[in-house]
């Protein structure tokens, strides 16, 4: 029995290889995890900033909350099962009038998994449309198999390596338009990007990339999965993560630190150069 997606959504995720929208939590309730999001940047500038914005969930109570939000959990029950393992969240910022995008590129290619058939939810802070720098996705590339991409390390790419694939088909594509406290699902093979934010206002999305069952396995490197529900995975590095009691809980830092250094390692691997994110 489906929790919280309908039959016509999963086929949709299974033909265009994407939802949209998806309610999580109520517009004000959004507001406050971006406040919340806001206090923590300038209470703690070495933990949270455009370098260090990965597994932030790992730290800090309000994000692992929203990883644990169980609209977010059911939903990916409706699509991979009921054991489920969370591999790394990145938080995605574009301040305003900046001139930061991320381009084309499949989320799957460098993330050292033996299958790229998994959901990724994005979380909207703020307004996230056409002004804001929305992410696009072009329907149904989920199917092709992973693209060559080309590290270019461009300066406003916020993609690690700054990686895109070359020639995309771009007629395909869909604008995801979000209020805040919607989210949208991708699939890990689904070509997708977003442009500059031209607001005057922040773009905020927080990126659970992704949940998985543990049919799918690590096969470059060595993930810290954290663990959402049902049966836990064997293969986290030999650590089971503690949840952040509050903001910054001291074990859950070096966790994280931990969690970030081996997420790197993957994400670089065989790349010639390696940024601080
Ligand atoms: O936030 C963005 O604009 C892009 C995010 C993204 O590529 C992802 O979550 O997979």
């Amino acid at each position: 029995m489906l929790k919280v997606l309908t039959r016509q959504q999963i086929q949709q995720y299974h033909d265009e290889g994407f939802i949209s929208p998806i309610r999580v939590v109520s517009e004000s309730e959004a507001l406050s995890i971006k406040s919340q999001l806001e206090e923590v940047e300038t209470q703690f500038p070495e933990e949270i900033n455009a370098e260090s914005r990965n597994n932030l969930h790992l730290s800090f109570e309000f994000l692992d909350a929203l990883a644990h939000n169980p609209i977010i959990v059911d939903a990916m029950e409706d699509l991979i099962g009921p054991d489920i393992a969370l591999w790394a969240t990145v938080m995605f910022i574009k301040e305003p009038s900046s001139k930061h995008y991320v381009s084309w590129h499949q989320d799957a290619t460098y993330m050292g998994m033996n299958n790229t058939d998994f959901p990724t939810p994005w979380v909207a802070l703020t307004p996230s449309n056409l002004e804001t720098g929305c992410m696009t996705m072009i329907s149904g590339s989920h199917k092709q198999e992973i693209h060559k991409h080309e590290d270019t390390f461009e300066e406003h790419n916020i993609l690690t390596r700054g990686q895109v694939i070359p020639e995309v088909d771009e007629s395909k594509g869909v604008d995801l338009i979000l209020k805040p406290g919607e989210m949208s699902i991708h699939n890990g093979a689904i070509i997708h990007g977003s442009k500059p934010n031209k607001s005057r206002q922040r773009r905020i999305g927080f990126s659970l990339q992704s949940y998985m069952s543990p049919a799918i396995e690590q096969v470059v490197g060595q993930n810290i999965w954290t663990h959402i529900r049902g049966k836990q995975r064997q293969d986290s590095d030999g650590l089971s993560l503690d949840r952040p009691k509050y903001n910054m809980d001291p074990v859950t830092v070096s966790q994280r630190k931990i969690a970030n250094e081996n997420l790197s390692n993957i994400l670089y691997k065989g790349a010639k150069t390696k940024r601080n994110y």
